[in-house]
């Protein structure tokens, strides 16, 4: 038996719905697997938790959370109590540092049954693998002066050794998919750090022959998402090159509320992350209104990074049947609760390996 130790943590908001429903999705792969098991430990940091305790994730609990398997997180945010900034840098942004989880790996694609709002959307199936751990996601800087005096310094950090090493899964990705890694850049405007970023490229893509590349400036390549996203098969990006496109990337799968993520801890010393790229909706609280698709979707991943991946295609083709079926939640224009969503996925489930 495969007994996997997950940290669960819900956050904030829609995290705490849509966590648990992702949840009940893993129980029944374990029933229906019978060699698999998850044993589930729940962890309260949210901005709740911020507001009692004074920090977002205490060292006791990066003690703990690190000797988990994998963290299985919701969403983070909740504007009202705590500025985003520090909601996020003080939870989700430190456990991907703090367990080296130096990628992400968001893929997006066309879903059976949720409308794109693409007229003509080909059947595009695409992956960004994104730099997770430095980038434009930096705390070097500062600020200085007040008022119309005031000034904001923030820089950017590429290592060759973090680079590199983005690209490099780039490529291992695209060698079991299609053969073809795209670079997100911006060399011509940012003046040190993309013409770095586009040497490393070419350097990595030596060693993969087999691989066909090309670079596209951030900008054109944004376009392309829209006009013509069956052209992409890996693209890899900076920091925040990636976070924005993987939001274009869901907003043409239909709804941000699909798309899943991984935050993987490539050198195997910490757990590995999964979250789903929508945030908290604080618009849709309570409601039982969020779509599960994006957290199950990323217990998928999960799945995946623990080499269930037969059981893991078994899940996205039950989640897919769902929706092919009209079983919707409004976000992606149906009329379905979270609650009715994951017990559509969960029947299917069933079926499909009875
Ligand atoms: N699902 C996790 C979450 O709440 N993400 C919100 C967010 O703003 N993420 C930014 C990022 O992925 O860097």
């Amino acid at each position: 038996m495969k007994k996997l130790d997950i940290a669960s943590i819900p956050g904030d908001g829609i995290g705490k719905e849509v966590v648990p429903a992702a949840q009940e999705v893993l129980e029944t792969v374990s029933e229906i697997h019978g060699g698999l098991s998850f044993q589930f430990t729940e962890y309260p940091y949210s901005c709740e938790y911020y507001l009692e305790h004074g920090e977002m994730l205490p060292e006791s609990g990066l003690e703990k959370l690190k000797e988990h398997d994998a963290i299985f997180l919701g969403a983070v945010g909740n504007a009202d109590l705590v500025p985003d900034h520090i909601s996020l840098w003080g939870l989700l942004i430190k456990l991907r540092r703090e367990f080296e989880q130096t990628i992400n790996m968001r893929p997006a694609k066309v879903m059976d049954g949720v409308q794109s709002p693409l007229s003509n959307p080909k059947n595009f199936d695409l992956l960004v693998v994104r730099e997770n751990s430095e980038g434009e996601y930096s705390s070097v800087g500062g600020r200085m002066y007040r008022d119309e005096d005031e000034i904001a310094i923030q820089n950017g950090i590429f290592s060759r050794r973090g680079t590199e090493r983005a690209m490099r899964f780039a490529f291992e990705m695209a060698s079991e998919r299609n053969q073809h890694v795209t670079s997100a850049t911006k060399s011509n405007g940012i003046y040190h750090s993309m013409p770095f970023w586009d040497e490393v490229f070419e350097e990595v893509a030596k060693d993969y022959p087999n691989i066909t590349t090309e670079s596209q400036h951030i900008d054109a390549l944004a376009a392309f998402f829209v006009t013509a996203p069956e052209r992409f098969d890996v693209i890899v990006a900076s920091n925040l090159f990636g976070d924005v496109l993987t939001d274009i990337g869901a907003g043409i799968m239909g709804s941000v509320g699909i798309a899943p993520a991984a935050n993987i801890n490539v050198n195997g010393k910490y757990p590995s992350m999964f979250e789903p790229v929508h945030g908290s909706a604080p618009d849709i609280i309570g409601k039982g209104a969020a779509n599960p698709i994006g957290q199950i979707w990323t217990a998928k991943m999960m799945l995946d990074h623990f080499e269930e991946n037969e059981m893991g295609e078994v899940l996205l083709d039950a989640i897919e049947s769902t929706t092919r079926d009209g079983i919707l939640t409004a976000d992606i224009g149906g009329k379905h609760s979270t609650i009715e969503v994951t017990a559509e996925i969960i029947k299917r489930l069933k079926e499909k390996t009875s």
